[in-house]
């Protein structure tokens, strides 16, 4: 398969998420290791999030405690010996995981640009995006993100470091998972339910959700279709680094978080002016936006709906072959900092931002070199695959006694798909199955009898109204009213 093919794929086609095995290597970044980091970023100081191991509850980033560290302090945390003046040393590492998440290459790498260039996500069928369009990971054993879905774009994923399990769940499973808007950060959604440790009584309806698990290994990388859920867990200190790739669809996504924004900020502007309820119910990444901006971004996106104005800024300043190269998302600081807004898809910075169609040019001028010719080797390619890569948790819902099964005739997902050249003889793209046990269960759930009753809080009410099903309702309802394309 060529790498336009699988861009294709990726942009059109994928429903469901798989594993490209093999296909980093030759990558600078896949030589990463908290060490190499260390030597090349040895004063830069980043944020920490750090969470307790044995917490029983979703341990939401408003709940986590925050410190500011280098990564050789990581390291000497991590071995359990922190000299003087590490921050992290009151954290004993048996109680604490701790994780650098999330954090844009651009500004971590600000001082060593030449960093950048380690990604190349070019690889994929993505030329000219490269660490400036990824976000960086750096987490300890144990360090997790909450279970939620991302509501723009799709998500290509590179392990560089160390193990790192998903439990990805498809959009199908909404009810299942009870999302939340609170914490409200715009772009994600979060599921109510603590996925390590279920409470069935209060989310009985979790039993009917299907995760699809899959460990990723150094040298992985994984594809997250739109809007699957996930789960994230680093099984060792762990190195990652993800893009979201801009979809067609995602204007739909951004009038509905347009919407919720102005229903979110709102009601909590309403709620409180007290920092204390702001601390819970706005997440640390997020800023509230005034009701007239709200107001302002929804019609911008109404606008952009009506006349398809995000395809032509899109396609002014992107090389015209490549128009999905957007990242995600991108935060306002970020944005303040003089970055690039035409690469930012959230409401805050894109829309209010006007594109600067000279910003990225140089970018996509580059072209898309070493072709692969296909031809026809899957069942070859199939035999060469390594099943260790679907590899069986301790614990529950284990999967070893499934042999994972690829792209291959038999798959739905893939049908199309063959080895195209030498190039790509080792390389391996693996279907990751859903989890059979989790599925049927009766043995591994506990009967719940007991359902318990959802206090009626303020939390319930608003979540209530910020429901993904509520918001879609009333963007239908404003698209039809205003007779807007849909
Ligand atoms: O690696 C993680 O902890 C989470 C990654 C994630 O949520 C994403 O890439 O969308």
């Amino acid at each position: 398969m060529s790498r336009e093919k699988l861009k294709e794929y990726i942009l059109n086609k994928a429903e469901y998420p798989f594993v490209l095995r093999g296909m980093i290597d030759t990558w600078p970044a896949a030589k990463w290791t908290p060490y190499t980091l260390s030597d090349q970023l040895p004063e830069q100081e980043i944020r920490f999030r750090l969470g307790k191991k044995s917490e029983e509850d979703v341990q939401w980033e408003t709940g986590c405690l925050y410190e500011n560290a280098t990564i050789p302090q990581f390291i000497e945390w991590s071995h359990g010996k922190c000299s003087h003046g590490n921050p992290l040393a009151p954290y004993s590492t048996v109680k604490y995981w701790c994780y650098a998440d999330y954090k844009y290459m651009v500004k971590l790498f600000a001082e060593k640009c030449d960093i950048l260039e380690a990604i190349q996500w070019e690889t994929f069928g993505f030329p000219g995006r490269q660490g400036d369009d990824s976000t960086f990971w750096l987490g300890s054993q144990g360090s997790y993100t909450v279970c939620h879905y991302d509501t723009y774009g799709c998500n290509l994923v590179a392990q560089l470091y160390g193990r790192k399990q998903w439990l990805l769940f498809s959009p199908a499973d909404m009810k299942a998972l009870y999302p939340t808007r609170i914490p409200y950060e715009e772009s994600s959604v979060f599921s109510e339910v603590n996925i390590d440790l279920p409470d069935l009584c209060r989310h009985p309806r979790y039993k009917e959700a299907v995760p699809y698990r899959v460990i990723l290994e150094p040298g992985d990388v994984l594809f997250v279709p739109r809007q699957w859920w996930h789960f994230v867990k680093s099984l060792d200190t762990t190195i990652s680094v993800n893009t979201w790739i801009e979809l067609d669809c995602d204007n739909e996504s951004r009038l509905h978080e347009a919407m919720t924004r102005l229903l979110a900020c709102t009601v909590m502007s309403e709620m409180s002016e007290s920092d204390s309820i702001q601390k819970i119910w706005l997440n640390p990444t997020e800023v509230a936006t005034s009701f007239s901006q709200n107001m302002t971004y929804i019609k911008q996106v109404l606008t952009c709906i009506n006349t398809d104005c995000t395809t032509s800024m899109t396609a002014s300043y992107q090389d015209p072959e490549d128009r999905s190269s957007d990242v995600k998302r991108q935060k306002l600081d970020t944005v303040r900092d003089g970055l690039s807004a035409a690469k930012s898809c959230k409401l805050t910075d894109r829309i209010a931002s006007p594109v600067d169609p000279t910003v990225l040019h140089h970018k996509y001028k580059q072209s898309l070199s070493n072709r692969i010719t296909l031809d026809g080797r899957k069942k070859e390619y199939c035999s060469t695959l390594d099943k260790s890569v679907v590899s069986p948790l301790p614990g529950s819902h284990s999967v070893s006694d499934r042999s994972p099964s690829f792209i291959a005739g038999e798959s739905s997902m893939c049908n199309d798909y063959t080895i195209v050249s030498d190039q790509f003889d080792k390389k391996h793209i693996i279907r990751i199955e859903p989890d059979v046990r989790q599925m049927t269960a009766d043995n591994t759930w506990p009967d719940v009898h007991n359902q318990k009753m959802e206090e009626i809080t303020d939390e319930n009410i608003i979540n209530s109204i910020l429901h993904p099903d509520v918001i879609n309702v009333i963007c239908n309802n404003l698209l039809t009213s205003c007779k807007i394309k849909h």
